[in-house]
């Protein structure tokens, strides 16, 4: 089903693209370029090729959960702040019953109390916070070993 070399999609949500120019003290000094560049090269050395990619509207981001069904063995997800609200994000992963792993740069449970709330982890496989930009090659890892889709 995957071809030659299996492949994750890495999905992130709203201001995602702004990281590294705004609230370091938060979200880090690293852009969300460096992030996809980490993600390559540790995909890579797992046998796994990467889509990454960004978006701030919620609707493109269930139809990039929609369109990759049949196309990747696994989904690491940083809904960003649509974690805490969004149903058809919970929804669009269900339907498409591909393992997703939930991702946040920052430990969402020593936040604000809204951020505890996440309609994501109850149909991800697992959730990575707190650890930055290593949380998406941690969730790699996670994903490679849940999938057994290493090369
Ligand atoms: O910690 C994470 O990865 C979050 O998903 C980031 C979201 C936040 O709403 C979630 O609660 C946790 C926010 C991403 C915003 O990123 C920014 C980057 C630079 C400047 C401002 C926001």
């Amino acid at each position: 089903m995957w071809g030659k070399m299996p492949s994750i999609l890495i999905l992130n949500g709203p201001n995602l693209n702004l990281l590294g120019t705004r609230q370091p003290d938060v979200y880090g000094a690293v852009t969300l370029v460096d992030i996809e560049k980490m993600c390559r090269s540790h995909a890579k050395a797992l046998g796994l090729g990467v889509d990454f990619e960004q978006t701030n509207s919620e609707g493109s981001l269930v139809d990039l959960i929609h369109q990759a069904k049949g196309k990747h063995a696994g989904i690491a997800l940083n809904a960003g702040a649509y974690t805490h609200t969004s149903v058809a994000l919970m929804d669009a992963i269900s339907s498409v019953e591909i393992p997703t792993v939930e991702v946040h740069l920052s430990n969402i449970h020593a936040r604000e109390a809204f951020r505890k709330t996440s309609y994501i982890s109850a149909v991800a496989i697992g959730q990575i916070c707190g650890f930055g930009a290593q949380s998406y090659t941690l969730a790699i890892d996670a994903l490679a070993r849940h999938t057994g889709a290493q090369g």
